[in-house]
């Protein structure tokens, strides 16, 4: 059975024809950026490029990146290429480290923002007759005030929830019988967990969830979906770059959907900055085609994911991305094992009787990087010991990598209502 599709001229353009239009998107904002932007004006001057330089999208690559850095030097409205007049909405990224990265919009990138997020929420399985439970932060965080606009114009009855409160969301949830759930996968973990404590399961009519925001494993996936009994798609984005609607994934669940009318991704190997093949791992960049506040050329993302141009069988032809194994900034060297919280995840869910709920503590064990897991598992203490050697020995075998896991009781580790930390560092 195909999908529907919110945009099909869009989403299911013949690549040729993408390419013509991406390129002269880029034309124009290079052009754009070079007038408008202080920044760039300087920067395309020192590497002498301008928009005559763009003779095909190939030529991306002559363009330089830009970098969180940058925006940060820029702080807080210097990258605006409108006056703020012309800006409508301000959100900003996360900033877990140092000052948050303010972003603004014009009236027409809300527009492109909400036909972005309706194409994923279509692609989703998200239709007018749903009732959607939008638990995501509403704020300057971009995922709930993003999912909701876009889940307004496909014709979906939004609950604007919020996160947090949970025993309010298991009601809304059976009173209000919501039929979509949107939040991010660890809060939707923390909910499922709920719903299991107070037996509700059987009085829910969720039948899909939307997830994103950070990385989640196969082995989470299969946990919320448990715990709802709904159907979960991944959902890819950054505020920076817009926010949630830059990608993701359709009924056939097997990599995100990217709007590539509107970004353009790129591969880069992230130590080199060289550009990638399909399929090969490094990562993501990307470049805004039509953004007008806040448009950015080569954006290093620090997501680590891989492009996939082949066509899908829901019938878009737009480049699939995989779900995001990390970021480049999270990723752990221990004992000179590469290694993404995402990958012991993976490995922890599949262990039957090991709860989807850990941390990862790194430390310095001499000039050597030590991680110790935190895990909760449904076991009495005097078999702890046990279960924390089956581990080990799992994560050795499958990631070869040597750690020290400590068993915790269900319920001991702090719950998260949005982004959860995974990682807690005492280097
Ligand atoms: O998290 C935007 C968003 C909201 C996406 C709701 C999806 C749903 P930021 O707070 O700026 O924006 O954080 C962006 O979160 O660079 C990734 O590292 C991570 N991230 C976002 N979605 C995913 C995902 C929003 N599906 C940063 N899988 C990004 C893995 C994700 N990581």
């Amino acid at each position: 059975m195909t999908d529907r599709i919110w945009d099909l001229k869009a989403e299911t353009m013949p690549r040729q024809e993408k390419n013509r239009l991406q390129f002269s998107r880029l034309r124009e904002t290079v052009e754009r950026v070079a007038s408008q932007v202080p920044f760039y004006r300087q920067l395309f001057a020192e590497k002498e490029i301008d928009s005559s330089k763009i003779r095909s999208l190939e030529d991306t690559i002559a363009l330089p990146f830009t970098s969180k850095e940058d925006l940060q030097n820029h702080y807080p409205f210097d990258m605006l290429a409108v006056p703020l007049e012309e800006v409508v909405r301000i959100h900003s990224s996360s900033g877990t480290k140092g000052k948050v990265t303010p972003v603004g919009y014009t009236k027409r990138d809300i527009d492109t923002w909400a036909e972005n997020v309706a194409r994923i929420v279509v692609a989703a399985g998200v239709n007018a007759q749903d009732l959607v439970q939008v638990s995501f932060s509403y704020g300057l965080f971009t995922g709930g005030l993003g999912l909701h606009y876009g889940l307004e114009r496909v014709g979906s009855a939004v609950i604007p929830v919020a996160s947090g409160n949970t025993p309010r969301q298991l009601l809304v949830m059976q009173d209000l019988g919501s039929t979509v759930l949107v939040s991010t996968p660890s809060y939707a973990l923390y909910l499922a967990e709920a719903v299991a404590q107070q037996g509700v399961k059987n009085k829910l009519q969720l039948r899909r969830g939307l997830f994103g925001a950070e990385p989640w494993s196969e082995g989470v996936r299969k946990k919320i979906e448990e715990g709802f009994g709904l159907q979960a798609y991944d959902n890819y984005g950054l505020s920076e770059i817009m926010g949630p609607g830059v990608s993701g994934e359709c009924q056939e669940r097997n990599g995100l959907h990217l709007n590539e009318d509107h970004f353009l991704p790129e591969i880069i190997d992230p130590q080199s900055g060289e550009p990638l093949d399909y399929g090969e791992e490094g990562e993501l960049v990307l470049t805004t085609l039509t953004k007008e506040a806040f448009p950015l050329i080569r954006y290093r993302t620090r997501d680590i994911t891989r492009l996939y141009p082949d066509p899908c069988p829901c019938g878009r032809t737009t480049v699939r991305m995989a779900r995001v194994a990390g970021r480049s900034d999270d990723m752990l060297i221990i004992r000179g094992v590469n290694i993404y919280p995402s990958q012991v995840e993976h490995v922890l869910t599949q262990i039957p009787g090991v709860e989807p709920h850990y941390q990862l503590v790194v430390s310095r064990d001499g000039s050597l990087d030590a991680l110790e897991v935190q895990v909760e598992v449904q076991a009495p203490a005097e078999e702890h010991e046990i279960w924390s050697k089956r581990i080990e020995e799992k994560l050795r075998g499958v990631l070869g990598l040597r750690t020290r896991v400590t068993i915790l009781e269900t319920g001991s580790l702090p719950r998260s209502e949005g982004k959860a930390k995974r990682v807690v560092d005492q280097r």
